[in-house]
């Protein structure tokens, strides 16, 4: 056997091994490395303990000759107050009856004799008449006890309610605090960080704000399940999703180091599974979990680790070889150009 030949052959080869590496790694830890740089440290959140929420909201309920209250859906946070417009724009007389139980919804069959004796015996919140061609103000303070609630409000007009006046007032607490993640797909299917830490979360609802970005070209999404504790192991997923529609569905942008927004509230404890759906990522493994106020469940920690261990050997194993495949050219060039000890002698 040659010497300097298999110098070379084993400088080539080291050469090229190294460089694949770092072909591969090098791109998937550049925008990790500065993500993790610029402080968006991966699955750990930003916290912000401190919720703002508006003193004082101001909303509009429409009436016209169709009989409905437009919007019929209200919604606003315990603490605030509330100034709610009411315009009726039609030829008929309505009232704006709001109710003062959070947890009861009137029977639809209910005759205009039973949803009048309710009130008499339930005095409302609110009771305005709503008079044709006006428009007038109500003030509502939303103290912490309605917390929860869905305040059913109607016409006591006769037959109003039955033909479809009626409408709810859904009041939140607010939230306890603001957790935001930077989260980052892979075209290798993975979420980087695949397990987001709301561990610390001690009290509910909690708003969470998700920066959804992609170290790749493919398309991604993040879509996450608004049932706790629910594994979606092998379901089909769009099924599922038809079902139960997510908390959030955000679509990564097309380049790497820009973000997408999305945010959500949690009303309660659990790990919440996060997917991709595009077509064949999540049965290829790409999903996670966000821990809220549970904790993040050990082995997943020890493995988030290891996988930032084994990309850092990857780059040292990658930037070794290709060192040992320098030192090994330069050795087969110099040995290849030095003639043996005995072709000198015969030079004589
Ligand atoms: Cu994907």
């Amino acid at each position: 056997m040659n010497r300097p030949r298999t110098l070379r052959r084993g400088a080539v080869a080291s050469l090229v091994a190294g460089l694949v590496m770092w072909a591969v790694v090098l791109p998937l830890v550049a925008p990790v490395a500065h993500a993790a740089q610029v402080g968006r440290e991966l699955g750990v959140p930003r916290v912000s303990v401190t919720p703002t929420i508006a003193p004082h909201v101001n909303l509009t309920i429409n009436t016209s000759d169709v009989p409905a209250f437009v919007p019929n859906a209200l919604h606003a946070t315990s603490g605030q107050n509330l100034t709610i417009k009411l315009v009726n724009s039609g030829t008929f007389n309505h009232t704006f009856t709001l109710s003062r139980n959070g947890s009861e919804t009137f029977p639809r069959n209910w005759t205009p004799a039973q949803l009048s004796a309710y009130f008499s015996a339930h005095v409302p919140l609110v009771n305005v008449s709503m008079p044709a061609q006006t428009s007038r103000f109500v003030n509502l303070s939303l103290n912490s006890t309605m917390a929860g609630g869905h305040f059913e409000f109607v016409s006591l007009i006769p037959y109003q309610f039955q033909a479809g006046l009626f409408g709810f007032l859904n009041v939140t607490p607010p939230v306890s605090a603001t957790l935001t993640f930077y989260v980052n797909a892979t075209d290798t299917y993975t979420f980087v960080a695949s397990h987001l830490d709301g561990s610390s979360v001690t009290k509910f609802p909690v708003a969470v704000n998700v920066f959804f970005g992609t170290l790749g070209v493919l398309s991604h999404t993040f879509t996450l399940s608004a049932i706790p504790n629910y594994n979606l192991g092998s379901l089909n997923s769009s099924t599922f999703f038809t079902q139960h529609p997510p908390l959030v569905n955000i679509a990564a942008p097309t380049s790497t180091g820009s973000y997408t927004n999305g945010s959500f509230v949690l009303n309660g404890p659990g790990a919440y599974e996060f997917i991709c759906t595009i077509q064949g990522h999540f049965a290829n493994g790409m999903f996670g979990f966000l821990y809220a106020g549970v904790p993040v469940p050990t082995p997943v920690v020890v493995a988030n680790l290891s996988t930032a261990l084994v990309q850092t050997e990857v780059l040292i194993g990658g930037g070794a070889l290709l060192g040992i495949g320098a030192l090994l050219a330069a050795a087969a060039a110099i040995s290849g150009r030095i003639p043996p000890a005995e072709g000198g002698a015969k030079h004589h």
